[in-house]
């Protein structure tokens, strides 16, 4: 039998959720592998198959013989069964997401541990003991929806909360800050990580010439080419909600805060030759143990912290808050416990509840507002574009994306492609409105507004102009970084990652990085050298 390699790979290894590797075989006799043990499981609880129909009901008489005129063909046009079967297919794909395409998906719930009331009035932290429902998505950035999940990168740690005023979605990653301040970077930024227009390959000069002419990026290149740029799967990292958000409580006193989320099973990283052995080994890695974890029962959980900033802190703060490559350091902003978040469901469609969830940061909710942090104000316009692009104007009529907890849901948008909000009502919370008015105002008791659900008040003021702020300040968080924070190991493979990537930039590409990383520390730029010099010395030993 001529198997695929992937089905080769699976029939003689496969590596388990404990992280060992043991002949798949085994692993399904043993039952710790209930992903791939998921068509028997099935087989296991139906013994009789259901009969097999159309789209639209109708009982299909075969799978495996098409209408033709005499054994040999021609296909009639008769044979509507076939023509639906080959239309459903060739319009499976939708489009990828541009960014974060690679993910995995999981439901379970938020339990408030903490009370955190006197600083927002935001529902799921509305008392202890409260919980939310959540889905979560996680992701790697730069790769396709078919790419290696152990591939350097950051991580995407997107939450959505179901909550009864409307769903929240904290759209985080699994670093506290981002590799650039001003989102009208971003495409170019996101074309840098991806394939050379011409070529169709990943080019290391696009990479490095953005990242050296921006030096603002060089705190997130040290978080990427560090030892947590390969997280262990997506159980053993933090995410953060990164952003500086504004939380207002019900007397209408806004803070400013910042979210994270701490992993519960301890953070853990793939050293660089073992992220590069699973990725052949099993690009799906990060999926395998997330749904395996799950299966078993082994759910996985992370402790949710927020640091707060008062509104009078945040004037005289040294630095721009809002400034998205910079963390809020903990010995001034210590973080407070707020609850635990626990996944305990894997989906049962891919498809439907993974590749169709759709986050947003636009979406908040009464006690929780945006800051004026530029990046996520660019990001508040972003994300429901492309889910209208992607999924079409009625997305949030998807089950997954349904704001199940916020009954009744009243709108005064109307139609639409794909309206389906009558269909099945059980599941969705649409219906038409129940045949309410579809303007406002009006005199039929149509939906009213709620004007405490409104943002709180604040004045903005100053010059309309286009900020330049490539300079500002792009070092001394770094500095304190490979000063404080990394031991001498951490460093040296951090040097070690970066000069084994730049290696493979032009020259003046490669002497360009040097010189940003050598103002974090003369050390850094020098040691990052070093081993572009002993990859060139090993390359001539070669030949
Ligand atoms: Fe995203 N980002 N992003 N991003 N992002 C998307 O939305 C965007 C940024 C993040 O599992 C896209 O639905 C802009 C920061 C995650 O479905 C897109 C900017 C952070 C996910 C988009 C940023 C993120 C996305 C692609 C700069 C961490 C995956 C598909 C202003 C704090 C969510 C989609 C999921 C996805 C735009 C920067 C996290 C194109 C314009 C910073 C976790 O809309």
């Amino acid at each position: 039998m001529n198997y695929p390699d992937h089905f080769l790979y699976k029939k003689s290894f496969i590596i388990c959720s404990l992280n060992r590797y043991l002949p798949y075989d085994e692993n399904r006799m043993a039952n710790i592998d209930p992903a791939a043990n998921q068509l028997t499981d099935f087989h296991k609880k139906k013994q009789t198959p259901h009969r097999s129909t159309n789209p639209h009901g109708c009982p299909l008489p075969t799978l495996t013989k098409s209408l033709t005129v005499g054994p040999r063909g021609p296909i009639l046009l008769q044979d509507t069964n076939l023509v639906e079967h080959l239309a459903a297919f060739d319009r499976e794909r939708i489009p990828e997401r541009v960014v974060h395409a690679k993910g995995a998906g999981a439901f379970g719930y938020f339990e408030v541990t903490h009370d955190i009331t006197r600083w927002t009035k935001a529902a799921p932290f509305e008392f202890v003991g409260k919980r939310t429902d959540v889905a979560v998505r996680f992701s790697t950035v730069g790769g396709e929806s078919g790419s290696a999940d152990t591939a350097r990168d950051p991580r995407g740690f997107a939450v959505k909360l179901y909550t009864e005023d409307g769903n929240w979605d904290l759209v985080g990653n699994n670093t506290p800050i981002f590799f650039i301040r001003d989102p009208i970077l971003f495409p170019s930024f996101i074309h840098t990580q991806k394939r050379n227009p011409q070529t169709h390959l990943k080019d290391p000069d696009m990479f490095w010439d953005f990242i050296s002419l921006r030096p603002e990026t060089t705190h997130q290149v040290c978080f990427l080419f560090g030892d947590r740029g390969t997280p262990d799967g997506y159980r053993h990292m933090n995410g953060y909600g990164s952003h500086t958000f504004k939380l207002v409580n019900a007397h209408g006193n806004p803070v400013y805060a910042k979210f994270h989320w701490k992993t519960d099973q301890g953070v853990k990283n793939l050293c660089p030759k073992k992220a590069h052995q699973i990725s052949a080994d099993d690009p799906d890695y990060s999926i395998h143990d997330l749904y395996n974890a799950i299966a078993d029962h082994r759910y996985p959980s992370w402790s949710l912290k927020i640091q707060v900033m008062t509104f009078a802190q945040a004037e005289k703060f040294r630095y721009n808050p809002f400034d998205l490559t910079k963390i809020w350091p903990q010995a001034e902003f210590p973080l407070h416990p707020v609850g635990r978040m626990v996944l305990d469901r894997n989906p049962t469609s891919y498809f439907n509840q993974v590749e169709q969830l759709a986050f947003a940061p636009a979406n908040m909710i009464p006690g929780i507002e945006p800051s004026p942090d530029k990046m996520l104000q660019g990001r508040l316009f972003s994300y429901v574009d492309t889910h209208r692009h992607r999924l079409g104007p009625n997305y949030v009529q998807i089950p997954v994306n349904c704001p199940l907890r916020s009954i009744p849901l009243r709108t005064y948008n109307r139609d639409g492609a794909m309206n389906v909000d009558t269909m099945h009502a059980s599941q969705l919370t649409y219906r038409n409105n129940d045949g309410a008015p579809n303007y406002f105002p009006n005199s039929f008791s149509g939906p009213v507004e709620t004007p405490k659900a409104d943002i709180s008040s604040y004045t903005a003021s100053g010059q309309v102009e286009r900020y330049n702020s490539a300079d500002d300040d792009n070092y001394s968080q770094v500095t304190t970084f490979w000063n404080k924070v990394l031991g001498p190991e951490e460093r040296k493979r951090l040097a070690a990652n970066i000069g084994g990537h730049l290696n493979a930039a032009s020259p003046f590409i490669r002497e360009r990085a040097i010189t940003n990383f050598a103002k974090v520390h003369p050390d850094f730029g020098k040691m990052i050298r070093e081993k572009i010099n002993s990859n060139v010395d090993s390359n001539k030993a070669n030949l």
